[in-house]
């Protein structure tokens, strides 16, 4: 037999206009070229890990001579890991596809910089059939599974796969932002845009505005159900989850790079050889793109040196400019900005002094990282940006936290990196005296500034954020697929937990028996499932336990000899007789007055939503933004600590709970399970959800707790569904074997 040369194909297929691997011939020998995006690298990761197909256009001068007749080459070229598919575009399709509706259109849109959009009509054709040369290529593929798609080159793709392929998952992170209505509204192809992007089950962006504004956007323009409280959108019979995913670096990698010799050695040669010994430095690091606000910067930078003339000699700003996009506008906007780099240079320089150092030119991440850590100012200034990782960058690099980060509140980074100083980059005297602000704040501050941000940056890098998206999309993560995601724990086997004792065995619905599925309506307990149980009815007692009312529950499942536990605990049943069933109609009056001094106290918070769900009520938090969430917890349990008699909280997935005391949760309703079973028996609980965590913390030396998918708080792990069928069989023991017998 024949060894595979990489990993089992996983199923998953990434699809995005670049490619992490290129082939260009060079002479009569064949280079590969590994384009420098973090991105790219990090998605390249997560398919070494995991096997799968990428789908990307091939561009390179070689890349039709390495592929195979599916237009498929294993990569990486030097130990295949997985498979990069490579889509064929003619030059008219790429020049308008790319250069013309990505990036004439979609591209300054989206940044709302509407004065340069500029749209023909054969950039859409060519754009929708660049994205079916996309959609065919991942509907090539025999392995498919979860597709992840990436960015406005593809708004089209996600619709054209779900069509002919109804049964992927299908996910999409857009990179950029999304605009308000009134700026979309513009976009010659408003409705088809979205309608294609619809066609994703899962749809990130970088931070809740973005969701916020793409929700109003469906609103205006299709005739859809919004479910603005979980955010999601049913357009043609499909629902779309919506969430805000902010983009990260691998922190650690730029950390360890900041920290080499090599790096330490070059800080000393680039200060040598600029004349920076004794002066303090700034820097930017941009594509030269006009989003990324170069002229505002050099403005504010002007009218620094113009009010502080103690800063001339003292002060040197290095602007890494890398060229981008060789077309106009990008021309125009080049030479706009090396203009006013001449002009601020000749007003304020010296002979032994260059007020701006500016180089076009690409420089290495290895080599990027010494102008990082050395430089004391670290200013980003763009005009509207989806996040801005060189904000992220220059945090991790700082290992020194001399560094102090300006930041453009238009970024999406502005959401998130508490410490940096903001900016307006629209307000030249404000952005300029934010420079001096930085240039003479104290060490100790500098440094607590700084560790904050390395904080951030660090506990949600780019591990978490694949992490995250993958999740989601798959219901389980995909093995290695982020870091620090352990996917089975090794505390010995189920069955020496067991211990030979008899068991009894408690079960959670949605996600555990049945598959999530888009609408929790359509949740149907699959039949192998079902077999299973009813072996295990005759073997052991068995309890389905969830969030779901009893009647619903009970009519899903509909097996006679179970218990069904409604209602996270608070309704149980054996067959059609009710053994407990809790009445909160007394807290009902306090609730409301609660929710009301709640809603009061949120107000002037954006995106959080208080439902009120009868008898517990929620708080949810996933649209608001990261600075906002301090304030909002802060009054909201100034609220509750007044009901402290009354209510008590839980938290969720991005959601507070208010639910009446004594209210049973899980955790009440397994304990009352396990007393009722006798002592001689070993409660054993199944499920995935944050409200299994109470039923797994009951059971905490007194049963045995199983997660599907990881969580701290259980014994064991299995993954997905498919594990949770694999212990059932187990817990059947083999076939033919004696009810009763535990395995
Ligand atoms: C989009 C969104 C979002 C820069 N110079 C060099 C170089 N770089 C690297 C940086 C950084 C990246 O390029 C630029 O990061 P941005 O975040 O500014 O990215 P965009 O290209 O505008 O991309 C943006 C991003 O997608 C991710 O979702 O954050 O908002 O616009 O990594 O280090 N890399 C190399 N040489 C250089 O000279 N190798």
């Amino acid at each position: 037999m024949e060894t595979p040369a990489h990993p089992p194909d996983s199923g998953l297929v990434v699809v995005s206009n670049r490619q992490p691997y290129a082939h260009r011939r060079d002479g009569n020998a064949v280079r590969v070229e590994v384009p420098a995006g973090g991105l790219t690298s990090a998605m390249d990761q997560v398919l070494r890990s995991t096997g799968g197909t990428w789908v990307a256009w091939g561009h390179g001068s070689a890349d039709r001579e390495m592929v195979d007749a599916g237009g498929c080459v294993a990569v990486p070229p030097d130990q295949p890991r997985y498979t990069l598919k490579r889509v064929w575009l003619e030059e008219d399709l790429v020049e308008n596809y790319y250069h013309g509706y990505a990036n004439q259109v979609l591209w300054p849109l989206c940044h709302t910089a509407l004065d340069r959009v500029y749209y023909r009509k054969r950039f859409w054709s060519a754009y929708a059939a660049a994205n079916r040369r996309f959609a065919d290529a991942v509907l090539d593929l025999s392995r498919a599974g979860a597709v992840w798609f990436h960015d406005y080159h593809l708004c089209l793709a996600p619709a054209m796969v779900r069509k002919a392929r109804p049964d992927l998952r299908l996910a999409q992170f857009w990179h950029i932002p999304w605009p308000d209505w009134s700026v979309y509204r513009a976009c010659p192809q408003a409705r088809e845009v979205l309608e294609g992007l619809l066609g994703n089950d899962l749809l990130g962006f970088q931070v809740p505005l973005f969701v916020h504004n793409f929700i109003d956007c469906v609103r205006e323009c299709l005739q859809a159900k919004v479910d603005y409280i979980r955010s999601r959108i049913t357009f043609g019979g499909h629902t779309t989850r919506l969430e805000a995913y902010p983009i990260s670096i691998d922190a650690a990698a730029f950390r360890r790079m900041a920290e080499a010799e090599r790096t330490v050695k070059l800080m000393a040669r680039l200060r040598r050889r600029w004349g920076l010994e004794g002066r303090q430095i700034g820097l930017g690091v941009d594509r030269l793109e006009y989003t990324k606000g170069l002229l505002k910067r050099l403005q504010a930078l002007d009218l620094l040196f113009e009010r502080y003339a103690s800063l001339r000699g003292r002060f040197t700003y290095i602007q890494i400019a890398v060229p981008t996009r060789l077309k106009e506008p990008y021309l125009s906007y080049r030479a706009a900005v090396e203009a006013l780099v001449e002009r601020v240079n000749r007003r304020h320089g010296r002979p032994d002094w260059t007020p701006v150092i500016f180089m076009d030119t690409k420089v290495e991440h290895r080599d990027l990282v010494a102008y990082y850590r050395m430089a004391d100012v670290g200013i980003v200034s763009s005009m509207y940006d989806g996040m801005n990782l060189v904000a992220k960058e220059f945090a991790a690099s700082q290992v020194d936290r001399r560094g102090v980060l300006v930041l453009s509140e238009m970024a999406g980074a502005a959401d998130e990196l508490e410490g940096a100083l903001l900016v307006n980059p629209y307000d030249t005297e404000g952005f300029a005296e934010t420079i001096r602000r930085a240039l003479r704040m104290e060490p100790a501050e500098r440094r607590e500034r700084m560790e904050s941000l390395q904080r951030q940056v660090g506990e949600h890098d780019i591990h978490r954020w694949i992490g995250d998206i993958l999740t989601d999309l798959t219901g389980a993560a995909l093995p290695d697929a982020g870091r620090g995601l352990p996917l089975s724990k090794e505390r010995g086997s189920l069955e020496a937990a067991i211990g030979g004792r008899p068991v009894g065995l408690m079960l959670d619905y949605d996600g555990t028996l049945s598959p999530i599925v888009r609408d929790p309506a359509q949740a149907r307990l699959p039949a192998g499932n079902r077999a299973l149980l009813l072996r295990l009815r005759e073997r052991m007692p068995v309890a389905i336990v969830s969030g779901r009312g009893l009647d619903d529950l009970r009519g899903r499942i509909g097996i006679d000899g179970l218990l069904y536990v409604g209602n996270h605990g608070a309704e149980i049943a054996e067959g059609d007789r009710i053994l407990l069933r809790q009445d909160h109609a007394a807290a009902r009056a306090a609730m409301e007055e609660c929710l009301e001094r709640v809603r009061e106290a949120l107000l002037g918070i954006p995106g959080v939503i208080v439902e009120d769900k009868g008898g517990t009520a929620s708080v949810h938090y996933r649209m608001v933004r990261p600075r906002d969430l301090e304030p909002l917890f802060a009054r909201f349990t100034h609220v509750l600590e007044e009901y402290e008699e009354i209510f008590r909280i839980t938290s969720g997935k991005k959601v507070l709970e208010i639910r009446p005391k004594g209210l049973w949760d899980k955790g009440r309703a397994v304990l009352w399970l396990a007393r009722r079973w006798g002592r001689d028996r070993v409660p054993l609980y199944v499920g995935d959800d944050v409200t299994d965590v109470d039923a797994f913390r009951a059971l905490k030396g007194r049963g045995i707790s199983v997660s599907v998918g990881p969580c701290p708080d259980a014994d064991f792990t299995v993954e997905g569904t498919a594990g949770v069928t694999a212990l059932l069989r187990r817990l059947c023991g083999p076939a033919g074997s004696r009810p009763g017998a535990t395995p």
